[in-house]
Parts: C-alpha cells; structure tokens; sequence
C-alpha cells in the first residue's frame, strides 16, 4: 500500500491539520502570507500578503507551485487536501492539488468547511468553490460550520465553534486514513459526506445524539451511512445502531471502528449531489 498526505491549504487548512498527529500520518501545508513561510510550500513567499479572499489568486499562485505539490504527492496513492472554504488560498489551492494529485495516480479526498452565517460574501463564494472542489475530487468531506450554532444546545461563541470545527474536522481525517487501509472505495461508495459526531458513554445515545446533528444540509435517506466508533461496538449495541440508522434512512449501515481509546462515535453521512452543488 502506497502511503497517504494530507496537505493543509491557507489559514484554516494550515490550523486544523496541526492538530494531526505527524507520527501517525503525513501532515504538508501550503499557504500564503507571513503565516506561510512556515508552510511546507510557502507560496510567493513574504512577497504577497494572503490573497485576501480571492480562490482566483490563490489558484494562480499555486498553479505557479505545481512542482513543489507534486513533489508532496508523488509515490503516493491518496491525498487527503484540507481547508476552509469562503477564502482565496485555501479555496484556489484545493484544485490545483487535486490535479497534482491526479497526474501521480493518487485519489483526492477534500476535507472543506463552509463558513458561518454572518460571513455573508464568504459563505456565498464557499458554495460556488464547493462546486469547484467537488468537480475536483474523488471524494468530499463537508462540514457547515453554521450548523455548529446548534451544537452544546445554544449559542457557541466564534472561537468555540472554529476550534470545535479544528477538532472534528482533524478527528475525522484520522479516521479516513485510517479508511485507506482498507476497501475504502467500496465503503465509502458516494462522492459527498458530511460528518456528526458525538461521546456518550452509552454508545447507542451516542448514535443518536450524532444523528440528530448532521453537520450539513442532508437527506437522511439518501444513501449509505458509516458509523466510525473509536471502540468496537458490542453485538448487541450494534444490532441496536443498526436498527436506528436504518429506521433513519432507509439502508443499512458500514460500521467500521476507528480502533482509539474514547467513547465518541462519527457518522459519515452521504449528501446528495443537488443538496451539495444548491
Ligand atoms: N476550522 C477553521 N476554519 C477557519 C480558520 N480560519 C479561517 N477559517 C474558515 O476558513 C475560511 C477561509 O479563511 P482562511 O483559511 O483564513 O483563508 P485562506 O485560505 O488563508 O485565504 P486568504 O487568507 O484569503 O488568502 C474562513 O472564512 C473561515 O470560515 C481556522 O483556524 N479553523
Ligand atoms: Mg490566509
């Protein structure tokens, strides 16, 4: 099995794959700005600051570090390519790595979030560069931070829900390289997910309480959810998790546990394509 990366792009990108742990995967980071001198691929150096919300900039930029991701990409079989949709490095990176990815015979899978409500024009241009990312990958991990606003019961201050966005996108990138060990083509069989998470020492509530909070617009009964446990459930918890995603949405569950210690348990549920390209 060849190895995967996974490649942090622009600020928030950069922010959340730092909380990967490097021994266990491959972490990278391309990024603008003062903060990207400390990326792997630093793109124009100090000599542009940030590209200020412009994906066409950030496109062009990376476009001219072709080599540099390329060389990140090469030998392997999978590129798991983060950042935070509504900006212009992150956003105009994602594509440019999916095509490097593309020319080494490596899968892409974006992890991309969509921002808050009250970032109007950002939250506008993130669902048009979704498009653009979703045309680009084999497959797509999306988070709407706005659905966040639900989480804990009330009102998450920003930082709260940007670090809880950290948190639950790096958990759910560990667990899809760790996916990539197995037939991940085949258990994760659409193009589209969104994630829920939740702990319960009770892994059933803890079903429960993640289905009740999908972390994007979705249609619970499209598709083929996979339940990521950190430990394997009992045979009679998963009979009951069974019965509950299937009284959800129609299908049968993959379960396949993460092999972590902790009591949290991540769905990934499939978003149809007109609710992922609206
Ligand atoms: N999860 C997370 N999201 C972030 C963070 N910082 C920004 N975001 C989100 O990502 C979007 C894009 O912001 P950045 O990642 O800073 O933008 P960028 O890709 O660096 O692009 P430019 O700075 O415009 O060149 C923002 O609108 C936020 O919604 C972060 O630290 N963590
Ligand atoms: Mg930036």
């Amino acid at each position: 099995m060849r190895p995967a990366v996974v490649i942090g792009c622009g600020g928030g990108g950069c922010n959340i794959v730092s909380r990967l742990d490097p021994h266990k995967i491959r972490v990278a980071t391309i990024n603008t700005g003062s903060s990207g001198s400390e990326a792997t691929v630093s793109l124009a150096g100090r000599e542009v600051p940030g590209c200020r919300g412009d994906p066409g900039l950030g496109w062009a930029l990376a476009s001219d570090y072709r080599k540099e991701i390329e060389a990140l990409v090469a030998g392997c079989s999978a590129v798991i390519v983060v950042a935070g949709l509504g900006g212009g490095t992150g956003a105009g990176a994602v594509p440019i790595v999916a095509e490097c990815a593309k020319t080494h015979g490596a899968k892409t899978i974006s992890v991309v979030s969509i921002p808050m409500g009250f970032e109007v024009e950002r939250r506008k241009r993130a669902f048009s560069q979704l498009k653009e990312v979703l045309r680009a990958s084999d497959r797509a991990l999306v988070m709407d931070m706005d659905r966040l606003k639900d989480a804990g019961g009330g009102a998450l201050p920003i930082h709260a829900a940007v670090s809880m966005t950290d948190e639950l996108m790096a958990l759910a990138i560990a667990r899809l390289a760790g996916a990539l060990d197995g037939p991940f083509d085949s258990t994760f069989d659409e193009r589209a997910y969104t994630l829920a998470f939740a702990r319960s020492k009770d892994p059933v509530k803890a079903v429960e309480t993640a289905l009740s909070l999908p972390l994007y617009d979705t249609d619970a009964f499209h598709g083929k959810t996979i339940v990521s446990p950190d430990r394997p459930f009992s045979v009679a918890d998963a009979e009951q998790v069974h019965m509950l995603i299937s009284g959800a949405s129609g299908r049968i569950p993959d379960i396949a546990p993460h092999g972590s210690e902790g009591d949290g348990v991540m769905l990934f549920i499939p978003i149809p394509s007109h609710a992922s390209s609206s």
